[in-house]
């Protein structure tokens, strides 16, 4: 096609790919070609979006797009509210053909997979060549994972995660791990108390661009779940670097140590409230890495902190999204256990006796966060026990969290907490009774439910349903190895306490489902 008027290349960028690095920038060229950011409708209604999801990313979306203007790029923006916005990537692409009748479409891999199987049908509808790049945002490439995985029976962190150390030399010396150990997590698994100084993650005041953006979801979005305000993220990259630089000074030194502790009205102990930043593209994760890196070096945090953040990103964090594109699409359809429960109407309110789900779900709806064991141990942990339809439960945490993009939350969902992949990713269903959530935070002291009540109606549900959930699934889960402690526990129980729980435990679930509030 002949465009003798029209641009070289239009370079569509989507919400998530907010870096001025993005692979299709770098095959662009700033004075030949047009940027194209669209806010379109189905994208913002495919899962009910927390609202201050939906507007931390319309926010950045808008502010990168000026960081390109300043730097001397055309950018084409598209708002929510322009007047003949179509509502799909598909209908403004087609649109933005029209306006600049580009000789190429350039754009960089999504982060999932039903926009790329959209975009794979782009190249016919345009009549316009689209050429879809790497994203090499990521420390391993979809490539890599794949060799990594080809032929391995188990496809497990941990060694994917030294390879991974191997390969950039984070924390190592030469061939061995600093500390002589790849892994401190024994170190990090103490309780908080709530008398400790705990860090606060660095609030930034909405700007006129955010402030546009806040009316626009309050006005548009009122349906969708959770808080709007108060709205406190970081919505460019100068500022997610200066929330993350506070975190390096003040909580990292404690991560390893309380990464897995959870206190009554303390949302973020030391965690770094990075995740939504990351996946935006508002911060790299290698140089996230070096950074702690040199921290530790300096002698400024100890070893188990620093390797314990490093393992979550350079390990979980690349591992998980190797999965997903490894094991897509027939992923998503996963349910080993063949749960099917619908997910109960509290998952939205937070109205429930329960109080550890009550501060779970009530944090999430407020700040559109909760940290990884209250994702994990509660209501992942609860979901798992009461057998929800583990996709029910995939489109919840897709909705509800500011970081939830399908390559990083499915795989944590279905794999890691709903064991719906039958034990790809984790080697054992995460479940626990309330003894595991009662050792790790504070919770049951708040609760109306007695946690060391093991039945009966007053006795914490999570007790009754753990031996529930292992009786149940019984047939699946007890050649597993690493349950057979377990199982020879619940053999030797006595037959009226087996009873008795899982009679209460089938009392408990019959209120669940009869909509009462439990
Ligand atoms: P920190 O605890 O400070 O950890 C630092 C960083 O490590 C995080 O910012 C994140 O980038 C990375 N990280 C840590 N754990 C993981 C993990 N398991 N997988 C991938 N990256 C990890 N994380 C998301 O980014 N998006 C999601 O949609 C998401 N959904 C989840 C769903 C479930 C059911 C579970 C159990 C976990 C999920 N996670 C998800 C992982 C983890 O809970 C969040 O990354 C973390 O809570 C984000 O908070 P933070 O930045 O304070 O993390
Ligand atoms: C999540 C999201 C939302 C709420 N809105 C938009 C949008 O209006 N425009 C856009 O380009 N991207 C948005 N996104 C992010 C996309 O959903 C994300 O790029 C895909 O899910 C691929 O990861
Ligand atoms: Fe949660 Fe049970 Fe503790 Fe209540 S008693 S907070 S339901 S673990």
């Amino acid at each position: 096609m002949s465009n003798p008027s029209g641009c070289r290349n239009l370079v569509l960028i989507l919400g998530d790919q907010l870096t001025p690095s993005l692979s299709s920038l770098r095959r662009a060229d700033w004075q030949e070609d047009v940027v194209l950011m669209v806010e379109v409708r189905e994208e913002t209604k495919y899962v009910p979006h927390h609202k201050k999801k939906i507007a931390f990313l319309l926010s950045a979306m808008r502010h990168f797009a000026s960081e390109l203007q300043a730097a001397g790029w055309t950018v084409d923006y598209v708002r929510l509210d322009d007047a003949g916005n179509t509502g799909s990537f598909q209908g403004e692409l087609a649109r933005a053909v029209q306006r600049h009748a580009p000789k190429r479409i350039l754009v960089t891999e999504p982060g999932e997979w039903r926009v790329l199987d959209d975009m794979q049908s782009w190249q016919n509808g345009f009549a316009v060549p689209v050429e879809i790049l790497e994203d090499t945002r990521f420390i391993c490439s979809t490539a890599g994972f794949r060799s990594w995985a080809a032929g391995r029976r188990q496809l497990r962190m941990e060694y994917f995660y030294r390879e991974m150390r191997l390969k950039t030399g984070l924390l190592m010396d030469g061939e061995k791990p600093i500390g002589g150990k790849w892994n401190f997590d024994a170190d990090n698994r103490k309780p908080a108390k709530n008398d400790l100084f705990m860090p606060e993650p660095s609030r930034f005041k909405p700007d006129p661009i955010t402030q546009e953006v806040l009316q626009l979801v309050g006005d548009r979005f009122a349906d969708h779940p959770g808080q709007l305000e108060p709205f406190w993220f970081a919505v460019t990259s100068a500022q997610a670097e200066d929330a993350f630089d506070g975190f390096l000074t003040n909580a990292l030194a404690d991560f390893g140590t309380y990464q897995d502790a959870m206190l009554q009205g303390q949302k973020f102990l030391f965690h770094a409230v990075t995740s939504a930043y990351l996946n935006a593209g508002l911060l790299d994760p290698m140089v996230l890495c070096r950074k702690v890196e040199v921290a530790f070096l300096d002698g400024k945090v100890p070893l188990n902190a620093a390797e314990g953040f490093i393992r979550q990103i350079l390990g979980w964090r690349e591992y998980v999204r190797g999965l997903y594109w490894f094991k897509m699409p027939d992923y998503a359809a996963s349910n080993a256990l063949g749960a099917d429960r619908t997910l109960p109407d509290f998952y939205w309110t937070g109205q429930t006796h329960m109080n550890c789900m009550a501060e779970a779900i009530g944090e999430t709806l407020d700040e559109a966060y909760a940290h990884h064991i209250q994702r994990l141990m509660v209501t992942g942990n609860f979901a798992l026990l009461a057998g929800i339809d583990p996709h029910e439960v995939h489109e919840w945490y897709l909705a509800v969290y500011a970081d939830a993009y399908e390559w990083v939350e499915m795989p944590n969902t279905i794999g890691m907490s709903q064991f719906a992949d039958g034990g790809l990713l984790a080697s054992k269903p995460y479940v626990s009774s309330g003894n595991y959530i009662n050792k790790m935070s504070d919770y049951c002291g708040h609760c109306q439910y007695d946690v060391r009540q093991k039945a009966g109606p007053g006795a914490c549900p999570f007790n009754a349903l753990y031996w529930n959930f292992l009786d149940r699934n019984e047939r699946v889960l007890k050649g597993n190895p690493r349950l057979n402690q377990i199982y020879a526990t619940w053999s030797r129980m006595d037959e009226d306490k087996r009873q008795s729980l899982l009679e209460s435990a089938a009392s408990f679930l019959e209120r669940l489902d009869s909509g009462q509030m439990v």
